[in-house]
């Protein structure tokens, strides 16, 4: 016997399957990581089953990569198709302008790299996902070039963050990309994230943070109310 699914898994599972019926014939589609995405992909490549026919798929981590290779979906990558008809991810946090806090998973690098290829960006997530203001649920990530993490630390604290370099086991968490990620809490929440967001990409040695503003083209939210789709 399985055991129920919790609430907030069934709206995860709600978003991921109404996303799922937005991939069409032929595209390229950018698959994220997560929870969310995870229900995603098996939508999607029960689609594919029953006829559906893509170009390709590209993820947007390994963990991904082989969810979506077990499931049988053709995968592809950016060399062949630089260019995305649609990526669907998952957020940390979201707020009303669809700015986003995103890296809790490790992959923010990646999946950056894949909304801004695609031509139309998708966020998917249970409701508890809506903030009035980013930065007061989850840290911010930010991924580092390894040798540099001192220094960044230092003058991310300067601005303000709290920061811990991400763990796992006791050793620094490793990106797919071998750096490191420094966890940044800022206690007043992130009052303009596109300042911020450029302020850290000034530091020499940050590779990309979890801030994804201008991004978003529309949200699929589920909740108990069912899925509400905003653009
Ligand atoms: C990815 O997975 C990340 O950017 C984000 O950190 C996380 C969301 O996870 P979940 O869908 O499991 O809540 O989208």
């Amino acid at each position: 016997m399985t055991s129920p699914m919790s609430p907030q898994n069934t709206w995860k599972q709600l978003a991921g399957n109404a996303a799922a019926e937005l991939i069409q014939e032929g595209m390229v589609v950018g698959l994220g990581t997560g929870s969310t995405a995870a229900y995603l992909v098996q939508a999607m490549a029960q689609r594919i089953q029953q006829g559906l026919q893509i170009k390709g798929a590209v993820a947007s981590s390994l963990a991904t990569y082989d969810l979506a290779n077990s499931l049988h979906i053709p995968m592809t990558d950016l060399d062949e198709h630089p260019e995305l008809d649609i990526y669907i991810d998952g957020a940390d946090e979201i707020d009303p302008q669809f700015r986003l806090i995103k890296g809790a998973g490790g992959a923010l690098l990646r999946e950056k790299i894949l909304a801004s290829a695609a031509r139309r960006f998708v966020v998917i997530a249970d409701s508890s996902k809506k903030v009035t203001q980013l930065g007061h649920i989850y840290p911010l990530p930010v991924e580092v070039v390894p040798l540099a993490k001192t220094p960044i630390t230092l003058q991310l604290t300067r601005l303000g963050a709290e920061v811990k370099i991400r763990q796992h086991n006791n050793i620094p968490f490793i990106t797919d990309n071998h750096n490191y990620i420094l966890d940044c809490t800022f206690p007043q929440g992130i009052s303009d994230p596109a300042q911020l967001d450029a302020q850290i990409h000034s530091i020499v040695g940050v590779v990309e943070t979890g801030l994804f503003i201008n991004m978003v083209s529309q949200v699929i939210i589920g909740g108990p109310e069912g899925v509400q789709i905003f653009s």
